[in-house]
């Protein structure tokens, strides 16, 4: 089922419609800027499909977007999920591999429902998904604190959370979801009350900072990897935030005790030995954060790509 080795599809969504910061959008061109895709060229001699712009999407958003539900702009983050999901099933459904560079992670509900159709029509098979975040993402409209839709993007794939109206998710259809059983979160340390339940009813596998300290990432990726089981495709969605604000500065709802930088490469690099990853997302970088230096989260982040894609396997 593997994507052809060397066939990368790349998509730049510059969005931040899912939350209230405005600079996340920038993160696709500053990535781009320092060189990711011609490294990936390159060094890893992939062969890139980008149609060389990062999409704004400004053509498909409504002028007017109140609250519905209590989310943010729903019909905006909606509309552009929708269009982000035919992106990446044109790619995924051409066996190419993935890569999205985001964005808020409201993106995934574009990126994971189109990888998810994609690997259902060409293999039959249902996807498995890796979430490394310090966030869970999967409160629903009704659990959500703050509204904002980048904290609900797991409800929505999973259909814990379902909408009737097209124009507010009620596009996603039952072969773009995915289940509750095939996803694995690493690197969570900031849950609502709401999410901690919805985890603990669903039997959500999930590996916390606390578990990451106790066993050692080593173990806690053979634990994730073996819940999902070998020769699943596995789609990764990576939220630079997993990493610790020392290394991650630049995003926009950062929570102290993360994730070192060699942990984050190394969770990159136990997904890429699988040979079973089919997609990737790289979110919530946003160069306009910037605390010591938007360069060190820019770097991070395309190290975590490069490891992904097998630059440091031996
Ligand atoms: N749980 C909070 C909310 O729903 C914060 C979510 C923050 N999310 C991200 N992505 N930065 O992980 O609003
Ligand atoms: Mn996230
Ligand atoms: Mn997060
Ligand atoms: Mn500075």
């Amino acid at each position: 089922f593997l994507p052809n080795r060397h066939d990368l599809g790349v998509v730049a969504v510059g969005f931040s419609g899912g939350q209230t910061k405005a600079g996340v959008d920038a993160a696709p061109m500053a990535l781009i800027e320092s060189g990711l895709i011609q490294q990936l060229e390159e060094d890893l001699e992939f062969k890139v499909t980008y149609d060389g712009q990062v999409h704004s999407y400004t053509d498909i958003m409504p002028k007017d977007d109140p609250e519905y539900r209590n989310m943010k702009r729903p019909k905006s983050v909606s509309a552009v999920t929708r269009a982000v999901s035919e992106q990446v099933y044109e790619h995924a459904s051409k066996g190419k591999f993935v890569l999205t560079l985001g964005g808020d992670h409201s993106i995934a509900i574009g990126t994971i429902s189109g990888t998810a159709r994609a690997i259902k029509e060409r293999l039959g098979r249902e996807l498995a998904v890796i979430w490394v975040d310090a966030h869970a993402d999967i409160n629903t409209p009704e659990t959500s604190e703050s509204g904002n839709i980048h904290g609900m993007p797991v409800a929505f794939l999973t259909g814990l959370a379902t909408e009737e109206n097209e124009e507010t998710f009620g596009w996603i259809r039952e072969d773009q979801r995915i289940s509750t059983k095939k996803l694995v979160y690493i690197g969570l340390r900031d849950i609502d009350r709401g999410e901690k339940k919805i985890l603990r009813e669903h039997g959500i596998k999930a590996f916390s900072m606390y578990d990451i300290d106790r066993h050692g990432i080593g173990r806690v990726m053979d634990m994730a990897l073996g819940w999902i089981g070998s020769d699943t495709p596995i789609h990764l969605s990576f939220d630079v935030d997993a990493l610790d604000p020392m290394w991650a500065p630049s995003t926009g709802t950062p929570v102290r005790g993360g994730l070192t930088l060699r942990e984050g490469d190394f969770i990159a690099e136990c997904v890429a030995e699988t040979g079973s990853l089919v997609a990737l997302d790289l979110v919530e970088v946003n160069p306009s954060l910037d605390v010591h230096g938007a360069s060190d989260t820019v770097r991070a982040g395309c190290s975590i790509v490069r490891c992904a894609l097998g630059d440091t396997l031996l």
